[in-house]
């Protein structure tokens, strides 16, 4: 359970970095998962990577992962290089349709940390190993997690794991303390009126990045995202990869945008955590 400090903190400063919230039995067990995952899908993915009409190809590749469990690659990666190495991320569905990743997603603790943040009825809508391959690992610019997973009102959580050290050197996240409390940007990243590709709508922000400040963690650490928070990664250059899982979570009391890039069949709707712990 977090302190009334720590909840305080969450709120002034839209996030919050919590140690050792995974054990090592844990950690090892969600990476073997995530390699396993890799061996057998990474010559799917490579295929759809070397198709004809590319960006095609690879907007449903993308736009239909909601619901699936699918490699994604670094941008810096050829399809030639060693298949383990060159993905950037695993996404959109582990926390549904693996049983490993299910585990440690429908977990006591998170709902416990979820409901203290004010989520009434925690509801995971998105999960993500993301690596940051060394040496190639990509930036990921500065953004607000609720221009991607919009609910009115906003509800969007982040839930960032370290499954290895994250630090400046290998691309640890980045924030600017309290820039949540500025709300929203009038910005967001939705499908288009055919549903077929995605498109930004609004003005691009722009934030100022010399406030930005390190959030190192080590392994096990949870960091906490306000869905307003202004966050980022830079690349990664380093010899060591930096493997994280990350949550997003909404409150299952408010409506899910119909307009966001990630939508569910009617078969798989999204669950509540209190359905499934
Ligand atoms: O892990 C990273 O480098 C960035 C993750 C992130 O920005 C997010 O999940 O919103």
């Amino acid at each position: 359970m977090l302190t009334e400090q720590e909840i305080n903190t969450y709120q002034s400063q839209g996030y919050l970095l919590i140690r050792d919230f995974l054990d090592s039995s844990h950690i090892d067990a969600c990476r073997q998962q995530a390699m396993s995952i890799l061996e057998s899908q990474s010559s799917e993915s490579a295929s759809v990577f070397s198709s004809i009409d590319q960006t095609r190809t690879s907007d449903d590749y993308f736009l239909d992962s909601g619901d699936k469990i699918r490699c994604f690659f670094e941008e810096d990666a050829s399809i030639q290089d060693d298949p383990f190495r060159s993905i950037n991320k695993i996404g959109h569905a582990l926390h549904d349709l693996d049983p490993v990743f299910e585990k440690m997603s429908y977990s006591r603790d998170l709902f416990a940390i979820a409901t203290q943040i004010g989520l009434s009825i925690p509801t995971i809508v998105q999960s993500q190993v993301i690596f940051k391959q060394p040496r190639i690992g990509g930036k990921v610019m500065p953004h607000q997690d609720s221009t991607f997973l919009y609910t009115d009102p906003q509800s969007c959580t982040g839930f960032w794991m370290a499954l290895e050290d994250a630090n400046v050197h290998n691309g640890c996240l980045m924030g600017i303390p309290g820039s949540h409390r500025s709300g929203l940007a009038n910005y967001r990243f939705v499908r288009t009126k055919d549903g077929l590709s995605v498109t930004f709508e609004g003005s691009v922000p722009h934030w100022d990045v010399s406030e930005m400040v390190t959030l190192e963690a080590k392994k096990g650490d949870l960091v906490l995202l306000d869905g307003s928070f202004v966050h980022m990664s830079h690349e990664n250059r380093s010899p060591n990869s930096r493997w994280a899982y990350i949550l997003h979570m909404i409150d299952g009391q408010y409506n899910w945008d119909e307009r966001n890039w990630l939508q569910r069949p009617p078969d798989m709707s999204f669950r509540r955590m209190v359905d499934v712990i």
